[in-house]
Parts: structure tokens; C-alpha cells; sequence
């Protein structure tokens, strides 16, 4: 059996991003490939990031919904990490030619006000912590063939991280219900996808609770000024060159871009 390569597969991920190349899923090579692996190959490729010059905006999670976990088989959702390379404004342009083959899903940032540590995070602690809430549009792009991965691939591959739209306007969490607040997403005028909150384990604190949790265990803890996705509130779908993406949220306003 060979020895896994952090080093190597990091790399291998990144210039796959790079030159919009897919791959084969890594664990089709090495099977035993375990979710502590695929962190270490995530952390290479986030060092490598930052050693080319990105900066982190914040972490943010994935396959939050239980029909995600289900999909994959598991029961707790995975982390990665947002860089400002990756963030597009708002009623900008996401252009093609820079991604594989984009989806996009709608999701609520938070925005902390203080540094969060784990263990022992709820959701109250973390709408406590929240300065403002945020609207977004995810753009995932995942780099293998056709999506075609298990839970240590999408691990290693930052959990699909390509670009994301946050909105214009920041909302303090105390007047919100996260949870019962509704999204839709159209493309071109044409409803395509509807959500709620809910969707994102309860209620979107949890998601981020949970996130403080995970990166609790390696020492890791949420900043203050993080800009934090938790997850999807809707389906992710997929857009095309010429299409004009763009979600309503309530009380949260909207965000939009055109694909070039
Ligand atoms: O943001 C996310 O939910 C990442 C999910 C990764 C799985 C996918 O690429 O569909
Ligand atoms: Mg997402």
C-alpha cells in the first residue's frame, strides 16, 4: 500500500484549481485514505494558498443538510476555507473560464465580533458572538470528474471552495430567526431552488457552533472579522456561461452575479 503524500496531493489539487483541470477522485489510488488524512492534505493546500499570497477570509462549512450527509454517508459535516481571491462583489461577474463546472448554492455568512473557541459551542454562543449576518451566493467547484467523490476527497479539496458573492447589507442577528428565514434562488428570472435556515443543521448558529467544535480539536478557534458560510440553504445548481444568478433572502436582501 502506498504512503500517502500530503505534500504531493496538495499540490496536485491546487494546480488542478489552477489550470481547471479535473482530477480522479485521490481516494481511488489510496482507499485507506482516512478524514485526518484529507485534513492534512487540506492544510498543505491552504499553506500552499497562503504561501502564493491569498489571504483567508474565513472558514466555512459544508454538507450541512441531512440530505447531504445522507448522500455521503455521514453525520457530520466538513469544514474549508474561504480566500479573497475567491470573492467576487456583488452584481459582478464569475467568469467560466476561470472554473471547471460551477454550482451555486445560497447560504448566510456570520460575521463575528469576538474570537469563538471551542469545545462546548452552541448556537446561542455563537449568535451571542455574531456582529452581523450577511447573504451569499456559494460557488462550488469541485475539482473531480463530474462531483464524483467521498468524504475524504471533498475534505482534501477544501470542500469544493471556488468563489462566493456575499450581499451589500449587514444585519445584527438580534431581530432574525436564522431559522425559519427564506431563500430562493432563480436564473434568469426563473426560479430554480427554495430554502430556509433550517436547512443548515436547525439553524444556522449550529453550523457555526459546530465549526468552532471541529477546530477546536486541533487547537483552532473562530477570529473576530471572520466572514463565515454556513452551509446551504438550498440545492446546489449548476449556471452556465450568460446566466444572471440571483437569490432573494428575507429580511437579508439580495445577491446576484452574471456567469461570463
Ligand atoms: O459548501 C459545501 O457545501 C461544500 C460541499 C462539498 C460537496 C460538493 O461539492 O457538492
Ligand atoms: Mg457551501
Amino acid at each position: 500500500m502506498a504512503a500517502i503524500d500530503y505534500d504531493m496531493l496538495a499540490n496536485e489539487l491546487r494546480r488542478a484549481e489552477q489550470e481547471k483541470r479535473e482530477l480522479v477522485r485521490l481516494t481511488a489510488q489510496y482507499p485507506e485514505m482516512t478524514v485526518e488524512d484529507a485534513y492534512a492534505i487540506q492544510e498543505r493546500l491552504v499553506d500552499m494558498k497562503r504561501k502564493d499570497g491569498y489571504r483567508i477570509i474565513g472558514p466555512k462549512m459544508g454538507l450541512t443538510s441531512a440530505a447531504k450527509m445522507a448522500q455521503m454517508g455521514v453525520n457530520e459535516p466538513i469544514y474549508g476555507y474561504v480566500f479573497d481571491y475567491m470573492v467576487v462583489p456583488n452584481g459582478g461577474a464569475v467568469a467560466m473560464s476561470e472554473l471547471i463546472h460551477p454550482k451555486v448554492e445560497a447560504e448566510i455568512a456570520f460575521i463575528l465580533k469576538q474570537d469563538v473557541k471551542g469545545p462546548g459551542i452552541t448556537g446561542a454562543h455563537i449568535l451571542a458572538a455574531t456582529e452581523y449576518i450577511v447573504p451569499a451566493l456559494e460557488i462550488i467547484d469541485s475539482r473531480y470528474a463530474n462531483f464524483h467523490f467521498t468524504l475524504p476527497d471533498v475534505i482534501a479539496d477544501n470542500a469544493s471552495s471556488s468563489r462566493v458573492v456575499f450581499g451589500s447589507r449587514l444585519t445584527p442577528p438580534r431581530s432574525l430567526e436564522l431559522d425559519v428565514l427564506g431563500a430562493s434562488l432563480s436564473i434568469n428570472g426563473e426560479a430554480k431552488a427554495f430554502g430556509a435556515g433550517a436547512a443548515v443543521l436547525g439553524h444556522p448558529a449550529n453550523a457555526i457552533a459546530m465549526l468552532a467544535n471541529m477546530l477546536a480539536r486541533k487547537g483552532g478557534s473562530l477570529k473576530a472579522g471572520d466572514v463565515i458560510l454556513a452551509g446551504a440553504m438550498t440545492e446546489a445548481i449548476r449556471f452556465a456561461s450568460g446566466d444572471v444568478v440571483f437569490a432573494l433572502f428575507d429580511q437579508l436582501g439580495t445577491v446576484s452575479f452574471r456567469a461570463t
